[in-house]
């Protein structure tokens, strides 16, 4: 399997986060990005690639313009404030404040365009928020070309990104692009499976209205956990949309037995909608020793992820999303994609 990976993520780094009362360094960290390339590597998964530039037509068919025509503007804003550190927002247009004008601040505008203080800009991060997205089209571009399945190595992730929010570390959805792209390119139906341990609201809200695109999500109780303020198992699309949203939250603890069950009956639903292509975000924050999460997947649990996958028999995009245990990252997430290959 080929993958898709540019060097550019490497300077969106330093970045700090707020985290139980206390400010500290961001777990989205550039190493996460270096150990999953090492490991596919050192497995032999395939030929490693750099994203061909696209320009950002295909990133707006899914997010608002003005959303994305802010990203690139977030940090030279911040540096003509004469800040310094990362920009980091902090006031939110909740239940009676006015979305309908836009403050001149960068403060201001940080907020307006997030839903939590997750997402924050350094020098680089636009350069990578930009590259990440370029990894994903490019990945895609391999398999509407033929390919079985290709990588899309993005750093920063996706996900939690919305039609017009940042947020959970992810600015440009790189799998809700990558899912438009190629119904725009004549897939009549796409699913995205999402089996990152956080729900992603993200890519629920883009396509929520919409019957093309499935939407699958495997994730972690949002009574309990991040994001909190979606992703419930009533959340079943809506108007066109209604029935083409799945989401299975699950229990803190939750190990492979149930994780694997929910997994199969996730399988079934993305079978029976036949879609031409499947888009998978792969986060392995399922993962039993990660940092900020609360299931208990083991390393050898992985390939099995993968081995499902590659039963339903499509053509498959696979576009990294979290896992913050960074030494066992390239491990869990290549071993998802050697799975996938019955390897
Ligand atoms: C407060 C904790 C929020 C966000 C986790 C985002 C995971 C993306 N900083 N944690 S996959
Ligand atoms: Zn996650």
């Amino acid at each position: 399997m080929k993958t898709v990976f540019s060097p550019l993520h490497a300077g969106h780094s330093g970045q700090m986060e707020l985290m139980a009362g206390e400010i500290l360094p961001g777990f989205e960290k550039p190493s996460r990005a270096e150990i999953i390339k090492a490991r596919v590597e050192s497995e032999k998964l395939g030929p490693i690639l750099p994203p061909d530039v696209h320009d950002l037509q295909a990133a707006k068919r899914v997010h608002r313009a003005d959303y994305i025509d802010f990203l690139p503007t977030a940090w030279p804003k911040w540096e003509a404030a004469g800040r310094k550190g990362s920009a980091i927002p902090y006031t939110w247009p909740t239940r009676g404040l006015r979305t309908d004008v836009l403050p001149q601040t960068i403060d201001a505008q940080l907020g307006f365009y997030s839903f939590d203080g997750g997402a924050s800009f350094v020098k680089g991060t636009w350069d990578a928020i930009k590259s990440s997205c370029d990894v994903a089209l490019t990945a895609a571009a391999l398999v509407k070309a033929g390919e079985r399945a290709a990588f899309a190595l993005c750093r920063p992730p996706g996900h939690h990104a919305g039609s017009a929010f940042m947020g959970g570390y992810c600015y440009i959805n790189n799998a809700a692009v990558a899912a438009q792209w190629f119904r725009d390119q004549g897939a009549a139906r796409v699913t995205i499976l999402d089996v990152d341990y956080h729900h992603g609201n993200g890519t629920q809200e883009i396509f929520y209205d919409r019957a093309d695109v499935q939407v699958i999500n495997l994730h972690g109780d949002p009574m309990t956990e991040y994001p909190f303020f979606l992703g419930h198992a009533d959340e079943r699309g809506e108007g066109a949309g209604e029935g083409f949203n799945h989401n299975y939250p699950m229990p803190f603890g939750t190990a492979w037995e149930d994780w694997g069950a929910a997994l199969e009956d996730a399988c079934g639903k993305l079978a029976a909608f036949a879609p031409d292509v499947v888009v998978v975000s792969l986060g392995v924050d399922t993962f039993e020793k990660d940092p900020i999460s609360q299931f208990k997947l083991t390393s050898e649990d992985y390939p099995k992820i993968g081995r499902r996958i590659a039963k339903l028999g499509l053509p498959t995009l696979f576009v990294m999303e979290g896992g913050y245990a960074v030494d066992e990252i390239g491990i869990n997430a290549v071993g998802v994609l050697t799975g996938f290959e019955d390897r």
